[in-house]
């Protein structure tokens, strides 16, 4: 038979098989997992390719493993910090129920005087509950000068623009406040803003022409820097009507602001003899200060509607911190005015 006319499976039948030798054993350079015949046909390579795939299984199956119990821990975190969260909402609103009792309770008796010896002033000291603890604290916001007296009571801004300069700021900040607060669009002179001042700029705005909610409404008022905002937050507050500086609680700044000739530190001699002595009545300050000339009358006291508590609590990881501001009415629980998280 010539080589042209041979069938075609002629060659098929005498070809050896690829990757054998001559005595049809399967050669190694061959081997190939891929090849399921060439793992079929060696027992050892076949239990290695076994093995292997054991090993990437019980690998996956760790891996998942491990990411379910995070997942898990993770949630169950999630669910510890909500269920403290709770719970310390909870406790901050009790803390704040206390004070509001503890200044009902003040004010229930005849109050004719409000002073840092009361009980109110006390702070509360760290009280445990259960899974935390909670510390309260009680302050007179009339210890500070109320920006709204300006267009009621301070109304030519002297005692404010006093407590100005004694704490070395501008004292025509003052007019600035005042046009911000007061209804009418005249701008007061020197350092007054109204509408015109406040539309010209990049991101332009009006005056509120309304009292003040939040010492933080002065960042927006002409002269104002964070610096000066910074300065002045611990003495002074935004109460909803004008009211008088209680003497008793107010600090040393603000007792000076009150007088045309009282220097600080005769205001520091005053506040330490308060502290043994408070004054009963304000005749009883206006004797004691009798050889000092008295700005405005009408800023004086000796006691106090408007108070601030704060709430401290922590529980479990939670830490919350709450400030409130508070009326005293004249019977009753205090009227919750605010109340923000810090
Ligand atoms: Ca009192
Ligand atoms: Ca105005």
């Amino acid at each position: 038979m010539s080589r042209n006319n041979r069938e075609p499976g002629y060659r098929l039948e005498r070809r050896e098989p690829r990757g054998c030798n001559s005595r049809g054993s399967i050669g190694a350079a061959r081997f190939s997992p891929l090849n399921p015949h060439s793992a079929i046909r060696n027992p050892k390579k076949q239990q290695g390719l076994a093995i292997v795939l054991a090993l990437l299984v019980v690998a996956l199956a760790t891996t998942a493993a491990s990411y379910m119990v995070w997942q898990q821990q993770l949630l169950i975190r999630q669910s510890e910090n909500l269920t403290a969260l709770a719970q310390g909402q909870a406790v901050a609103r009790a803390a704040l129920d206390w004070g509001r009792l503890i200044l009902a309770e003040d004010g229930g008796q005849g109050n004719k005087v409000d002073h840092l010896g009361e009980d109110w002033a006390r702070s509360l000291e760290p009280t445990p509950v259960e899974g935390g603890q909670f510390v309260g604290k009680i302050s007179d916001a009339q210890g500070r000068y109320n920006l709204n007296s300006l267009t009621d009571r301070d109304t030519d801004g002297v005692v404010f623009r006093r407590l100005l300069t004694v704490l070395e700021l501008p004292s025509d900040l003052a007019n600035a406040v005042r046009d911000w607060i007061d209804a009418d669009d005249q701008v007061s002179f020197p350092g007054g803003a109204e509408d015109l001042d406040y539309l010209g700029g990049n991101d332009p705005y009006r005056a509120a022409n309304r009292l003040l909610i939040d010492i933080n409404a002065l960042y927006r008022i002409k002269g104002f820097t964070p610096e000066i905002v910074k300065r002045l937050r611990p003495f002074v507050t935004a109460l909803p009507r004008g009211t008088p500086v209680n003497v008793n609680t107010a600090t040393a700044e603000v007792l000076t602001a009150l007088f045309e000739d009282l220097g600080l530190d005769a205001a520091k001699d005053l506040v330490e003899k308060r502290e043994k002595d408070a004054f009963d009545d304000l005749n009883a300050f206006k004797e004691r200060t009798k050889t000092l000339k008295l700005l405005n009358p009408n800023m004086i006291d000796v006691k106090s509607d408007f108070f601030l508590l704060n709430a401290a609590v922590q529980f479990s990881r939670t830490e919350l911190s709450y400030l409130a501001l508070v009326q005293r009415q004249p019977a009753g629980r205090p009227k919750l005015l605010w109340q923000r998280q810090q």
